[in-house]
């Protein structure tokens, strides 16, 4: 049986970019691979490397969980749990620390995005956070991680660490593949196409949130920007607005993006927009029936509890296999 893990951090409300990039892949992917176990987790360790309001916190942890399950994963197929449930995760996360290098971090773009954007009140954990993703997955000696385009760099990292530990001690963790759509890898910003739709922006004109309402949905799609040349076709480096809406409706839709150009060849942009607003609109309603039906059903928590157990078992066995190979404690 192989293993399959990926996780998201409740650092916003979650947007169609984490939906078309992950969650609605974990979907997909679920009914592909019928000889893998799903180990889905909300990264709230992950979500504190930023200040985070602790009720709002923990809202969003849940709603995280209750969106996996209402997007269609197969409860009886997916280990679901919460990150800071399982201590393992951070123990881990230090061990690695001291197997990654400085230069290694400073490399990472999130981190330097990041960084750029916010000049004060860094934290250190924001710099080490790929220590710890590391850990979230090999923690599981995970085979598969599928993640947006923007995550390939620190999996691409976790692969070095976990060879690196490998080299010096012996074989031990398994080392993970990452899976990256084809398309919908990374959904940009609506109202800046430059850059990745992101949940924690300050605005929210430039995401749709998964619990936005069809009216808000529709304002967002139809104040999307675009540009001055007025034509539907997919050219990302002159018409990045109109790129990414065709990557949103190529993801919803199934259809490939040339076949949607020549749908719309001749027609003007508000109508493009209107259909494509429709397109999410509906998608997102179907979510949200899901989602109100299990956010307040007692079932949410039988399941986190079910993840938390089987997850917490084989994370205790394999830090403490790990401690013994690093010679920490007295030998066992
Ligand atoms: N815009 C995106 N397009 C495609 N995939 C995306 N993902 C995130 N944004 C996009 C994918 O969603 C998963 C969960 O991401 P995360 O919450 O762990 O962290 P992130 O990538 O940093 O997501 P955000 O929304 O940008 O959060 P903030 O603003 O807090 O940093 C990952 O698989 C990610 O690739």
């Amino acid at each position: 049986m192989k293993r399959l893990l990926s996780g998201i951090k409740p650092s916003g409300a979650l947007t169609l970019g984490n939906y078309i990039g992950a969650i609605m892949r974990f979907v997909e992917l679920q009914k592909q691979l019928t000889d893998t176990e799903f180990y889905l987790f909300v990264a709230d360790l992950h979500a504190i490397t930023t200040e985070q309001n602790p009720q709002e916190l923990r809202k969003r942890t849940k709603e995280i969980a209750a969106m996996y399950l209402a997007a269609g994963l197969d409860k009886d197929k997916t280990i679901l749990f919460i990150q800071s449930e399982i201590k393992e995760h951070a123990e881990l996360g230090y061990l690695l620390q001291c197997h990654t290098y400085m230069g290694e971090l400073e490399r990472m773009t999130q981190y330097k995005d990041k960084a750029t954007k916010q000049q004060s009140g860094l934290t250190s954990a924001l710099f080490t956070y790929p220590a710890l993703m590391a850990a979230d997955i090999i923690l599981y000696d995970a085979d598969y991680v599928p993640v947006g385009d923007d995550q390939k760099q620190h999996i691409e990292l976790t692969r070095d660490i976990a060879t690196r530990f490998n080299n010096r001690f012996g074989d031990f963790f398994k080392v993970p593949e990452p899976i990256i759509p084809k398309v919908g890898a990374r959904i940009m910003d609506l109202q800046n196409p430059e850059k990745k739709m992101s949940k924690s922006e300050a605005s929210d004109k430039g995401y749709i949130a998964l619990l936005d309402d069809e009216q808000t949905i529709i304002k967002k799609i139809r104040s999307a920007v675009t540009d001055s040349i007025g034509v539907i076709q997919y050219d990302p480096f002159n018409q990045p607005g109109v790129a990414n809406l065709l990557n949103i409706y190529a993801a919803l839709t199934d259809k490939a993006i040339e076949a949607i150009v020549e749908m719309y060849k001749g027609l003007g942009y508000k109508e493009f927009k209107e259909d494509l607003a429709h397109i999410v609109s509906t998608r997102i309603k179907s979510l949200q029936d899901n989602y109100y039906q299990i956010i307040n059903s007692p079932e949410l928590d039988a399941i986190l509890d079910a993840g938390r157990a089987k997850a917490q078992s084989y994370a205790y066995r394999k830090v403490e296999k790990c401690k013994q190979k690093l010679g920490l404690g007295r030998k066992k």
